[in-house]
């Protein structure tokens, strides 16, 4: 049976939620603020450029979207110069009363990673680049590690395939103490590269990390999600990686789109109920969302898990 559950009524969100001119709805963040479910997603512009939007819902399935789009590339000051090609990607952490967004930032110059904070979602600063070019996907803890701030990122690579790396800052600004700590796996399902998904989630077993794969054929690339646990007190430390995959693209609205075969995820919401929602845009074109059991997932790293690297 699937670890992941799709849901019935999958996509939720497509372009046609939307009130102003979008031609994709996806890699969309999503946190439960004051109990109603937040998405702040990507969609592509009609020239190809990105902007993030935001809907909110009381289930996490049924989102209403905003009337216009909640961050546009900056206009003015140091960010105008790095998002002039869009922004993209975002993940959401809470930590010590604010929700810090990351975001790719789009330029002439390369992509690098944007933070911006907000406590409402209603009202929105953009605090520091975080990164010089070229890194993606940066995913922050929700905790802090003997008093730093910690994240997962993804530099680019020429020589070695893309990778997971941590790095540390005392005050969200400045970052380092880098060290890689997981890499793809030679014809595996995500050889050529890997990137962190959704912010981690604490377990009793360690931290969760849903993360993305890429596997290249010859009819393109294969995007696939994966699991893996860290140790709760030094995240740098990987427990165990699942070696097979949680998630492919396998419905049509993952199969073909705006890029296909893709499946890409930005954020995991845990319930309750021991479940947690996981979202993930299909082809680069929609937002989908599914449910696992938590346990599941760590048992998944835990007593499946391929060769350490
Ligand atoms: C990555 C990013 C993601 C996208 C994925 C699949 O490199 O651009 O935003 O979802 O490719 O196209």
């Amino acid at each position: 049976m699937a670890i992941i559950k799709r849901y019935e009524k999958n996509p939720v969100l497509t372009k046609d939620h939307v009130p102003y001119e979008v031609a994709t709805v996806h890699n969309g963040a999503v946190v439960k603020h004051n109990d109603i479910y937040v998405m702040i997603f990507r969609a592509h512009r009609l020239n190809g450029r990105s902007v993030l939007g935001k809907a909110i819902s009381d289930n996490g399935y049924d989102f209403k979207v905003d009337p216009v789009p909640f961050m546009t590339p900056a206009t003015e000051g140091v960010f105008a110069e790095y998002e002039e090609y869009g922004i993209e990607d975002p993940r959401i952490t809470f930590i010590d009363g604010e929700y810090l967004i990351t975001y790719s930032a789009y330029s002439k110059h390369g992509v690098r990673i944007g933070l911006a904070k907000t406590r409402d979602f209603n009202t929105i600063e953009r605090f520091s680049l975080i990164t010089q070019a070229d890194y993606r996907n940066v995913v922050i803890f929700p905790k802090k590690f003997n008093g730093f701030y910690a994240r997962l990122d993804r530099p680019h690579s020429e020589i070695n395939p893309w990778s997971i790396w941590i790095s540390y800052s005392p005050d969200l600004r400045y970052w380092g103490d880098s060290k890689l700590i997981m890499k793809p796996v030679t014809y595996h399902w995500d050889e050529m590269k890997i990137g962190p998904g959704a912010p981690p989630i604490e377990t009793k077993r360690g931290w969760l990390n849903i993360y993305h794969g890429v596997f290249p054929t010859m009819d393109g690339s294969v995007y696939r999600l994966g699991v893996a646990l860290h140790e709760l007190k030094d995240p740098s430390k990987i427990v165990a990686v699942a070696d097979e995959w949680i998630l492919q693209p396998e419905e049509i609205y993952e199969i073909t789109g705006y890029v296909h075969n893709v499946v890409f995820c930005c954020a995991a919401v845990p319930e309750n109920d021991g479940k947690v929602k996981i979202y993930w845009g299909g082809a680069d074109t929609v937002m989908c969302v599914g449910t696992a059991n938590i346990d599941d997932l760590v048992s998944l790293c835990l007593n499946k898990p391929r060769k350490p690297c």
